[in-house]
Formats: structure tokens, C-alpha cells, sequence
């Protein structure tokens, strides 16, 4: 084994799921490279420092450019919002380090071809943490689809629902609500929800060509976390976008933070020729599975307990004993299992930058065709 040296950036909600994610990879997963977690940086010295002694880091830093400098640091985890993405990836990959960025991987297109530009030209290895699909079920319905069960592929359906912004005393910008403020996001449901459909499309299903969408913002101004002052909200609360998908099927999917009831309720749904499958964030380990190939008498949907250890289902032979059940913070552990091992190997682990610019790409077509009011193409 090795000792990989990890530099966290950021150590909000996703810096504590990556830092989860490195303290229990090596535990459950036989790895070349230990993660050890060397230096966790954030601005708030205070808040910084009792993170690092929280989770374990060996030390902390308030400048990015101190830990992106640091020699002995293999792999930068970049866990800020999304405005920073850009500067600290590129930084990072002239550094040679290998680099994990949250989701999405940058505001707009423009900024993530220069994150691809200079993650290849470096040749480091990069991976966009779109961790949903590392959840077994998940992994599993990816499976079944490449093994043709479904046949010819006729709708793609897919929705993100949350209700935590209806309120208009939500402010925006800070460290807590920078997902409101689009200077930090880009945008706002559909870089944050759409794009884990996104990608879980585009890897399921292949290409999309064309997108048709419609976007509203409800709540037009809040008060700003930093300034104190009213200002118009520049994001999209809820966004709606039919699609095709190049092999020729359709799509629809839904992304709102205005669902009273729904607080992360991801669901997607695929319809083809022999069978069709559904599954939903809140029932995780359940792939529902309905095949049209069993006797019509016993035809039915199915619910399949991913949960085997025979191997024929993913990531489980790791953990406890079949039918014991994992969550939401494994499939970061999933995740890092897998760039290392890949890493290891010298070999690319997706979706990679280049293949996050693809979910980037859909998601500035969909907010085009949203103010166009018109189909917009997907550049490919
Ligand atoms: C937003 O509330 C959010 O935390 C997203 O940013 C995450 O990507 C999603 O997994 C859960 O919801």
C-alpha cells in the first residue's frame, strides 16, 4: 500500500462526504493507494482548524494556494461552490496532482473546456463527483441496460424535487445558500439537481441532441447573505426540459426546490421494448423491475433488493452480509474506491472532466432553450 496524501478544498456538506469517503475506502476495498488525510483548507481559520481535528486531518490552511503548492500533496478534492472550481482545478492540474471536483463541474461551458484543457494536458487523473451512480441499484440498472434486458430504448424520464427555498426569508449567497446566488452557482436546479439526472442519463442512455425547456424563478429578489441588501435572484428555481437522446428515445425531466413535501426525492424511470426499471433516492437499495418476457400470468413489477454478494450485483460483496443495507454516504465511498483503483492502474475512472463537459453542455442548452423559448441543439 501507499499513502496518498489528500488536500480537501472546502469542508462544508460535501467535504465531510469526501472525507467520510477516504477514512472508510481503504477499510472496505483492497486499494493500492491509502488515502490519509493531510490538509483540509477553508477560510474560516476557527471553523477550519476544529474541522481538521474533527475528521482527522493532519493539518488545515486558509489559502488554496498554499495546499495546491504543496509537494507532498497527491490528489486535490475541490469542495467549494461552484465560481471556485475553475481557478483551483486548473492550479491543481499544473501542479500534477490528481483532482475529485464536486459536482457540477463548473458555471458554464466556457469554464469547464478549461478545466478538460488543462487536466489533459497534464495528464492527471480527474474524476467529477456524480455520486449517484455508485448507488448499487443504480450501478446495477447500468448493468442490466448494457446487457440489452431492456431492448430498444423508447423514454428516459427523471426528476430532482426539493421544497427548501419556498420560503422568501431563504437569503441568498454565504457559505450556507451560495446555491442561490448565481455569480457562485452558475445556475441554479439545473446545475445542481438536473445535472445528477444528467449525467445518470447520459451513462444509461447515451447522447443527448436536442433539449426543449422552460425555467422559472419565483421568488424574484432576496436579501443577500453577505451584503445584507435585497438583489434580484439571478437563478432558476425550477426547470422543466424534454429531450431526444441520440439512439432515438425520448426524455423529460423536472428539477425544482419549490415540491412542498419532497426534500431530495431523485427518481428516474426507463421504458423499453422488453422491460422497463424505476428507482428512487428514497428507497435506494430497491431497483424496480417489471419484464415483459415472464408469463403473462405472473407478469408484475418486481422490487430487487440490491443487495447480493454473488458479484452479479455491484459494490455489495464489500460490505456487511446480503440483505443488510448501505446508504447515501457509501456511494462516495464507491466513488473513491473506484478513481483509486483506476488511478492505480494508470486508467481514466468516469465520468471524468471531459465527460461532465458533455452534462455541462445539456445543461447551458436547456437554459438557452429556456430564455429562447425554442429547441436548442446540444453541441457534442
Ligand atoms: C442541494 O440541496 C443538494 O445538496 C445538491 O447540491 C446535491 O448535489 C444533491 O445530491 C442533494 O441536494
Amino acid at each position: 500500500m501507499k499513502d496518498l496524501n489528500i488536500g480537501l478544498i472546502g469542508y462544508g456538506f460535501m467535504g465531510r462526504a469526501h472525507s467520510n469517503a477516504y477514512r472508510q475506502v481503504g477499510a472496505f476495498f483492497d486499494l493500492e493507494f491509502q488515502p490519509r488525510l493531510a490538509c483540509v483548507c477553508g477560510r474560516n481559520e476557527k471553523a477550519v482548524s476544529a474541522f481538521a481535528r474533527q475528521w482527522g486531518y493532519a493539518s488545515h490552511t486558509a489559502d488554496w494556494r498554499e495546499i495546491v503548492g504543496r509537494k507532498d500533496i497527491d490528489l486535490i478534492d475541490i469542495c467549494v461552490p461552484n465560481h471556485l472550481h475553475a481557478e483551483i482545478a486548473v492550479a491543481a492540474a499544473r501542479a500534477g496532482k490528481m483532482i475529485v471536483c464536486e459536482k457540477p463541474l463548473a458555471r458554464n461551458v466556457s469554464e469547464a473546456k478549461d478545466m478538460v484543457a488543462a487536466v489533459e494536458a497534464a495528464a492527471v487523473p480527474n474524476l467529477v463527483s456524480f455520486n449517484y451512480r455508485r448507488v448499487p441499484a443504480v450501478t446495477f440498472a447500468k448493468r442490466l441496460i448494457d446487457e440489452g434486458k431492456l431492448g430498444r430504448i423508447f423514454h428516459y424520464r427523471a426528476n430532482f424535487l426539493q421544497d427548501w427555498t419556498i420560503s422568501p426569508d431563504v437569503p441568498q449567497g454565504g457559505a450556507a445558500t451560495w446555491r442561490l446566488d448565481v455569480k457562485a452557482a452558475g445556475s441554479g436546479v439545473t446545475g445542481d439537481l438536473l445535472a445528477h439526472c444528467i449525467d445518470t442519463a447520459l451513462w444509461h442512455n447515451g447522447p443527448i441532441t436536442r433539449v426543449n425547456a422552460m425555467t422559472e424563478t419565483f421568488i424574484k429578489e432576496r436579501v443577500h447573505a453577505e451584503t445584507g441588501e435585497k438583489q434580484a435572484v439571478g437563478i432558476d428555481d425550477a426547470c422543466t426540459f424534454f429531450c431526444r437522446f441520440a439512439n432515438g428515445s425520448l426524455g423529460n425531466f423536472e428539477a425544482t426546490r419549490y415540491a412542498r413535501g419532497h426534500k431530495a426525492l431523485y427518481t428516474f424511470e426507463i421504458n423499453g421494448e422488453h422491460a422497463s426499471i424505476r428507482w428512487n433516492l428514497h428507497d435506494l437499495h430497491r431497483l424496480e423491475w417489471f419484464d415483459h418476457h415472464d408469463a403473462g400470468r405472473e407478469r408484475g413489477w418486481r422490487s430487487i433488493h440490491v443487495t447480493d454478494h454473488d458479484g452479479s450485483q455491484p459494490y455489495m460483496d464489500h460490505w456487511w452480509v446480503p440483505g443488510l443495507q448501505i446508504g447515501y454516504a457509501e456511494s462516495f465511498v464507491h466513488q473513491a474506491a473506484d478513481f483509486l483503483a483506476a488511478a492505480a492502474k494508470g486508467e481514466p475512472c468516469s465520468p471524468t472532466f471531459r465527460e461532465a463537459l458533455q452534462t455541462q453542455k445539456v445543461c447551458e442548452a436547456v437554459l438557452a432553450s429556456a430564455r429562447q423559448g425554442q429547441w436548442v441543439d446540444v453541441p457534442e
